[in-house]
């Protein structure tokens, strides 16, 4: 066991029961021409934090740590996407319709895949969740249950959206989270930070917050 230095205390970190959730490092929120700049955002922030979560996987992969990647996606026929989702708001691209990166948010396209630096390896799980958060409509917890992870060290997009989402999600079944600073982000810097703060708040009512170094410096 380990203890990263992290907020609002220090995180008891156990590698071995340890899991890397990196959430949505996809292309349609990450690369210009995808759903989140179609949807009048800067993609600069969510680019910004690539070189971080791939310090982070390097690291993990190397001490032998389980690798989870999530996709925010749905199913070709759309049969998973709640109408409720697709019809809300008036985007210039909606999930399903045709962008210059394939279908935006439809599994199998190019958009739909984890941006290149940090593209799954063998043996690592890539989870395709049809909703925010990345237990809802997915095997996630099965998964982890079978490889006796109790902790989470959480990564990715967006913050305040599907990171904390998933976060809370976590939370409700029974998984300490640790989420990785600058590892994470959102197209809103004044929302991450508000949700940095509200994970912590309370004792950490959702869970501990640090910098990759922390977690680095931690976990030999
Ligand atoms: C959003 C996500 N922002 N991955 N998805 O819709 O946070």
């Amino acid at each position: 066991m380990s203890d990263v230095q992290a907020q609002p205390f220090a995180f008891a970190l156990r590698p071995a029961q340890a899991a890397l959730l990196i959430i949505d490092m996809q292309r349609d929120f990450v690369e210009p021409g995808g759903f989140g700049e179609s949807l009048g955002n800067r993609v600069e922030p969510l680019q910004e934090i690539v070189p971080t979560v791939r310090k982070v996987l390097d690291h993990w992969r190397a001490i032998g740590g389980l690798v989870v990647h999530t996709r925010e996606s749905h199913a070709p026929d759309l049969s998973d996407c709640p109408d409720a989702k697709r019809w809300r708001g008036n985007p210039s691209l909606r999930i399903g319709d045709v962008g210059p990166m394939g279908r935006v948010l439809v599994r199998g396209e190019p958009g739909n895949q984890i941006v290149e630096a940090l593209a799954p390896v063998e043996g690592e799980l890539v989870i395709d969740k049809p909703g925010k958060g990345a237990f809802y409509g997915t095997d996630l917890m099965a998964q982890l249950q079978q490889r006796g992870i109790t902790q989470l060290v959480v990564m990715g997009v967006t913050t305040e959206v599907c990171v904390q989402s998933t976060m809370r999600e976590a939370n409700d079944r029974g998984y300490d989270c640790l989420l990785i600073e600058d590892g994470t982000a959102s197209y809103f810097p004044e929302f991450k930070a508000a949700t940095l703060a509200m994970i912590t708040a309370q004792g950490g009512i959702v869970g501990w917050t640090c910098k990759a170094q922390d977690l680095l410096s931690a976990s030999v």
